[in-house]
């Protein structure tokens, strides 16, 4: 069996998807999602100028071959780019197995440990209200578990993922406006001194059984968060994530030292090699790798297993720039992982996006039910594709108020 083409789309319904389709000698077909939010380009780049030439004339049953290959041939290892070009590759080479198989592929991963996967919704508010109006209508749709953001009072400005006004919903992250960012201020001050009480008055309202999940986006420095995450433990949140930027690994001592906060970690990493010291060292409750860009399902299954040594659960990234093809390898991976905790999820069914990948997955209950279509079980549809075209975009910079630029 052979590889006789693969072919590369960017574009979507208000996204930049990058989606690949490998075609066979066999008629079957796979797809693979390499979308990196706003630099959606470079994968694209990465799979056509280099992956693709020598993927064709390959046996694509050698997933694992294949894997090893790019990623030792490359020689300059790792990278979002990278990492994000092979998970595609990774996922298509997946979807075919299955399809081959006849199954789906949480069958060939060792059957389903659950039958409905726990998902989480964003909530966001420009202030508590807002925040806590967006709350009720995510606990009225039936969702179990919440992320809440909110805009911070005397702020000069929206901070992570809050909309400018209330009522505007989530101001979800990407600007398209161009390629020139928006700048956002920070004051940690007025964060730590405001959003434990914010969270406390969310448990109040909710009550015990709303799993609540917030997450700091990398703003705090270690002392910082250690501080924040002593300061909300009475609200029980379900988790706290990347409450310092993830380069500076033992700044978790610390946090660890001071609470038992759980923390979530992992969205920026693309390899094992990034999260295996906070796995081993039990410094993290969550991890947060994407099977986009940590190099697909193959790598992404290594991690889930050295997660499982040391009482980590999945917590896998789901922000809206994932395509409905990595979301549905992730949904195979949920169905099957014995140390499963819980997955980001925003709703990308609208009608534009169903035509463009339809399958039969389905949300109910704040619970996501997989597909028992063989592969992925998501199709791709190239008519649709072709309304589509790339839109430059960016992701606000974050500057203190005397102009030092902080972490986004
Ligand atoms: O592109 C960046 C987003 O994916 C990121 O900001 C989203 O932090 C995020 C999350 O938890 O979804
Ligand atoms: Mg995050």
């Amino acid at each position: 069996m052979k590889i006789t083409d693969a072919k590369v789309f960017v574009g979507g319904p208000g996204k930049n998807y990058v989606t690949l389709k490998i075609y066979t000698d066999q008629g079957v077909y796979g797809l693979g999602d390499a979308t990196l939010n706003n630099r959606e380009t470079l994968p694209a780049a990465y799979l056509q100028d280099y992956l693709i030439p020598n993927l064709i004339g390959m046996d694509p049953r050698n997933s694992e071959d294949i894997w090893q290959f790019f990623y030792r041939g490359a020689y300059f290892r790792r990278g979002p780019i990278a990492m994000a070009a092979f998970g595609a590759i990774d996922m298509a080479l997946w979807d075919i197995k299955g399809k081959l198989a006849g199954m789906p592929l949480y069958q060939l991963f060792g059957g389903k440990s659950r039958d409905g996967a726990l998902v989480y919704a964003h909530a966001a508010g420009a202030d508590l209200d807002d925040l806590m109006d967006s709350v009720a209508s995510y606990v009225d749709q039936g969702y179990k578990a919440v992320r809440v953001q909110c805009g911070i009072p005397g702020m000069p400005t929206a901070s992570y993922a809050v909309p400018e006004e209330k009522s505007a919903g989530t101001d979800y992250i990407t600007d398209f406006s161009g390629i020139r960012p928006k700048v956002e201020i920070w004051d940690t001050e007025k964060y730590m001194r405001f959003m434990p009480e914010a969270l406390q008055k969310i448990r109040d309202r909710f009550g015990p059984d709303l799993k609540i999940l917030h997450d700091v986006h990398h703003r705090l420095t270690p002392r910082e968060a250690a501080a924040f995450a002593k300061a909300v433990e009475p609200v029980g949140l379900f988790w706290l994530e990347d409450p310092t930027p993830a380069e500076d690994q033992d700044a978790l001592n610390l946090i660890r030292q001071h609470s038992t906060t759980p923390i979530a970690i992992g969205e920026v990493f693309n390899s094992i090699w990034e999260c295996n010291k906070l796995i081993e060292r039990e410094l993290i409750d969550f991890i947060r790798v994407a099977v986009t860009y940590a190099g697909g399902i193959t790598h992404v299954k290594r991690i889930i297993d050295l997660a499982g040594l040391h009482n980590v659960r999945t917590g896998f990234h789901g922000a809206p720039s994932h395509s409905p093809i990595s979301m549905a390898a992730q949904a195979h991976l949920n169905a099957w992982a014995p140390n499963f905790g819980i997955q980001e999820y925003l709703v990308l069914g609208t009608p534009e996006c169903d035509s463009l990948f339809p399958s039969q997955h389905y949300l109910r209950d704040g619970l996501f039910y997989v597909s028992n279509a063989p592969g992925l079980g998501v199709d791709f549809d190239e008519d649709e594709v072709a309304k589509y075209s790339y839109k430059p975009g960016s992701h606000p910079v974050v500057r203190l108020e005397d102009g030092t630029l902080w972490n986004y």
